[in-house]
């Protein structure tokens, strides 16, 4: 996969990109990150990136030009086929909202080009000419940066061979709507906290079912709304009845905590 990343702080990647998973992926060939400085595609002296929004308002707007010239810059360094291929990525606090679904979309791709907002807003003629708008959640960061560094995290590990297996079924359990089950290493016991008996036991079934279970009831705690969305079978219905039952008896919490 190749992404380049059009931004007015090029800089801001460079320690990113060489550290964890997204040196690793590098190291082996799956991934090309190019970081491209829009502020080269400026034809003033100043290199302006900005300028006063039309009818009047607070701040500044990210102006079109140097933008459209960096993404026509980035695409024509390629054979055409992949020039239509590329999706064109603009991260944006008013974009869809990026969730692993959208992670392992992307994943698929062999070319992407992030582009990092900035200022007040970015000129709307920019938000036309994208294929693709991205935010990370439901709060204001000053520019696209941060967001950009999260978007490529998470489909990096994504790569087929830049895991191994094991590491890569941890991201299907969130797929299928659970968090993960609580781990420990050694040693057994800790600071008088034990590691619980069943991981000890060797009985594989056993742990198999513990860990399910255990995902269930983290997944209850933390983050009930995407427990309705998960696929359960009957016994692990009845586990969520029992922990609403105890919930009921003992916290005495609002019916609206409920999930099943
Ligand atoms: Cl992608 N950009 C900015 N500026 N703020 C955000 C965001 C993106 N996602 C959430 N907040």
């Amino acid at each position: 996969m190749r992404i380049d990343i059009l931004s007015i702080f090029p800089g801001y990647f460079d320690i990113p990109i060489n550290e964890g998973i997204l040196k690793i992926a590098r190291d082996k060939g799956l991934l090309i990150i190019k970081t491209i400085d829009i502020r080269d595609f400026t034809e003033d002296k100043h290199r302006q990136v900005d300028d006063y929004p039309y009818g009047g308002g607070p701040g500044m707007v990210m102006k079109p030009d140097p933008v459209f010239k960096a993404v026509e810059s980035v695409l024509h360094e390629h054979p055409e086929s992949w020039r239509q291929q590329a999706r064109t990525v603009l991260l944006t606090p008013r974009g869809k909202q990026f969730d692993q679904s959208m992670a392992a979309e992307f994943a698929g791709e062999e070319r992407i080009v992030l582009i990092c907002g900035h200022y007040e807003g970015i000129d709307e003629r920019v938000h036309q000419k994208v294929s693709d708008e991205v935010s990370i959640g439901d709060y204001v960061l000053s520019g696209g940066e941060p967001a950009a560094l999260v978007f490529v995290d998470a489909i990096t590990r994504l790569l087929k061979g830049v895991l191994g297996s094991a590491e890569s079924l941890a991201e299907e359990s969130f797929i299928e709507g659970l968090l993960e089950y609580p781990q420990y290493t050694r040693p057994a016991l800790y600071e008088g906290m034990k590691v619980p008996d069943v991981l000890l036991s060797g009985d594989h079934a056993k742990i198999a079912s513990w860990k399910r279970m255990e995902s269930i009831r983290q997944t209850y705690k933390i983050r009930p709304d995407i427990l309705k969305k998960a696929s359960l079978s009957q016994a692990e219905k009845d586990f969520i009845k029992a922990l609403n039952e105890q919930k009921d008896k003992g916290e005495g919490k609002d019916e609206q905590d409920r999930v099943v």
